[in-house]
């Protein structure tokens, strides 16, 4: 396979655009590909301070990589969930962070440790609450959304950028649909604008495959955490993205048609009455909005 930009040998392959490159070019073309993202879904500006939320894998050291390359000020958040699963998760994911920031010293990052500030681990916490159940994704989604939301406002950060990829936006997709959630679907975007004390939320990489990220983290030699969150073996939203790699591999392109159709239904109006629908108001503990009577579903939980 020949690069088709500059016919040396290409080191990469792409099914859905029929097209392959040799690393120079895989890495010209891989950021260009994020910053029409940012542009078309008007994401943020060179003006803005953009929080991007890192967990050492390949997806958000890659977003950070990319942001800070295009001259973005994009400054970290790391969240230390006190997750061990056997490979010390949490300790090692932080040395990877670390690792990648050692060689961009302008590079800054924000750091919550979760059972420091809060006196419970992510799974502690889960393994006390009706919530966490068996697994404690739940209670981690949760926690993790307030945390950044909170770090993106007590920094002033105009925007808050997370590394989810085409393949976690269409199993979360394809999850949200088989079940028709609708309050869930009226939110699932690449841009969900910012609401009184909430940030904006952005996903640089929601066009963007899986593998394709995973390329980029390669070629450019960023050293990530390869294993997942021991947690997240075996889940449901991992049983999909199987589900849809068999789908892709019939047809491929056939991920992000389904992604892209969904965002075009919505721009039609698909969803609308069920995203006029959420009223915010502050919470008595905390001041962060929430749609719960009294205290926020975070205030609760501790
Ligand atoms: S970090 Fe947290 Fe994930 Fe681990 S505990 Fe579950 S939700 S799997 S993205
Ligand atoms: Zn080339
Ligand atoms: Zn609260």
């Amino acid at each position: 396979m020949k690069c088709r930009k500059c016919g040396r040998q290409a080191v990469f392959n792409m099914r859905r655009h029929k097209l392959a490159l040799c690393a120079e070019h895989y890495l010209e073309w891989f950021p260009e590909q994020v910053e029409r993202a940012i542009n078309k879904y008007k994401m943020f500006t060179h003006d803005d301070k953009v929080l991007v939320a890192v967990s050492g894998g390949k997806d958000s050291l890659t977003l950070w990589d990319v942001l800070l390359g295009l001259g973005y000020r994009a400054e970290g958040l790391y969240i230390g969930l006190g997750v061990d699963g056997g490979l010390g998760y949490s300790d090692l994911s932080l040395e990877k962070i670390e690792g990648f920031m050692a060689t961009r010293p302008g590079a800054a990052l924000h750091k919550v440790d979760i059972p420091e500030s809060y006196g419970e681990s992510v799974p502690e916490v889960a393994a006390r609450t009706q919530r966490g159940r068996g697994k404690p994704c739940a209670v981690c989604g949760l926690i993790k959304r307030y945390v950044m939301n909170r770090a993106a406002s007590e920094g002033n950060f105009d925007a808050l950028a997370t590394g989810h990829n085409l393949d976690d936006e269409a199993a979360v997709l394809f999850g949200n649909t088989l079940h028709w959630q609708v309050g869930y679907l009226a939110r699932q975007a690449p841009v969900l604008e910012e609401q009184g004390d909430l940030a904006r939320k952005v996903k640089p990489l929601c066009r963007l495959y899986e593998r394709e990220a995973a390329a980029y983290a390669l070629i450019k030699g960023i050293d990530y955490i390869y294993d997942e969150c021991p947690h997240a073996v075996g889940s449901t939203t991992n049983r999909y993205k199987e589900l849809l790699n068999e789908l892709e591999l019939d047809s491929p392109g056939a991920k992000l048609q389904f992604y892209l159709s969904f965002l075009k239904a919505k721009e039609q109006g698909l969803f609308q009455q069920a995203m006029e629908q959420v009223t915010l108001h502050p919470c008595e503990n905390c001041g962060q909005p929430t749609t719960a009577p009294g205290l926020c579903t975070f205030c609760r939980l501790w």
